[in-house]
This record gives C-alpha cells, structure tokens and sequence, in this order.
C-alpha cells in the first residue's frame, strides 16, 4: 500500500468531472487501499479519487467516532438515488481545502447505488454525518468543492488564502502561523 499526495485548491484537477469505472479489477481495488491509507494518515473521514489527482469515479470513507470499530467504505460509480426533503447543516471541511470550515447545508439523508470492490451492485441508505459525508464526496467526483456552495464572497477569500499559502510554499518561505492582519514582525 502506499501514501498518494493530496491536492489543494486551487487546481485545476479538482475541478473536473471524473469518469466512471468500466471495471473493477485489481488496479481499482489498489486504488482504494491506497485511498483508505492516505484518508487514515490524514487524517480524514472521506476522500475522492480526483484529490489524489485520479479522474475516475472512486471514493472511500469511514465515518466510525473515536474509540469506535473502523468501518471503511469503498464505493465506485456512486449515484444518489434519493434525497429526503429536509435539510441538515454541517460544519465542513476538506483535505483539499486545509485550515477552512464552513457549514454547509445539504439533504438529511440519502440513498446511494454503487458498485462494491467485487464489482456487486449494492445500496447504502445514510442519514448524518454519513449521508453528508457521501455527498461531499460525490460532489468531489463532480469537480465541486464545498466551498462551491458558499457565498462568492467566503469562497474567493479562502481560494485567495490557499493561492497565497502555495506561492509562498513554492518560494519556500515559512508558514505564517499570524491571523491575517496581524504584524509580520515583533519588535
Ligand atoms: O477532503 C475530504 O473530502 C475529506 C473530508 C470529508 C468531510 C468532512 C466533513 C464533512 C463532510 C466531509 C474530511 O475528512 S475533513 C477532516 C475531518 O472532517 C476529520 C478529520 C479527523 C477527524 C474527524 C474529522
Ligand atoms: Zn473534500
């Protein structure tokens, strides 16, 4: 197994929509061990193939509380079948998108067709944190982020940040620990 590098927006990669898997074999079970691992190491409660710079319709997630069995989950080509007509909000985030939170408002509950690892054809029916993690990350397989689904305003100030934090690690300068705003340097 191994560690696959995450990317962070902005980038380009993350906004395409992924294609879908025409059969699961041993490349895409490879695929998400690799996944689950890097989700795990994070750490994380879900990840899309498309952060890990892989255009195709996979993701994994466990959404297990600490001190909790794991639960991993491995869906390929998965398609909301069905959303409740309540809503429920959620404080987001994203290993795409460090350091930002936001709540986000989406159905309470879902279900999902999607293949197995095997290749069977399987139903999940998710209310909570679980339904809301399945949709951010069917949205990842989209090339939508959830800050896509904040104002233009929150959105263009966290792409700004993040555009800024890579520049600024590109040069190799130290990360600024300092809230925005505040001096650069002490007397
Ligand atoms: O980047 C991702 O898609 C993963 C993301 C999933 C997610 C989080 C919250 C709401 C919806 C979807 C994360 O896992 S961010 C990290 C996180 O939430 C977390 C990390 C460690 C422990 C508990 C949660
Ligand atoms: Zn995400």
């Amino acid at each position: 197994m191994a560690l696959l590098p995450i990317l962070t927006a902005p980038d380009p990669r993350l906004k395409k929509k992924a294609k879908p898997v025409e059969k699961v074999d041993d490349g895409v079970r490879r695929l998400m061990a690799d996944m689950l691992e890097t989700m795990y190491a994070a750490p994380g409660i879900g990840l899309a193939a498309p952060q890990v710079g892989v255009g195709k319709r996979v993701l994994v997630l466990d959404v297990a509380r600490e001190g909790e069995p794991k639960n991993p989950m491995k869906l390929v080509n998965p398609a909301i079948v069905w959303v409740s007509d309540d809503d429920n909000t959620y404080e987001e985030g994203c290993l795409s998108v460090p350091e930002h939170y936001a709540e986000v408002a989406r159905p309470r509950a879902v279900k999902v067709r999607y293949l197995d690892e095997t290749g069977a054809e399987r139903l999940v029916e998710a209310e909570g944190l679980l339904a809301t993690c399945l949709q951010h990350e069917i949205d990842h397989l989209d090339g939508i982020l959830f800050i896509d689904h904040l104002s233009a305003l929150k959105r263009n100030m966290i792409l700004r940040k993040l555009l800024k934090e890579k520049k600024a690690a590109e040069r190799g300068d130290e990360k600024d620990e300092k809230p925005e705003g505040s001096p650069q340097h002490s007397l």
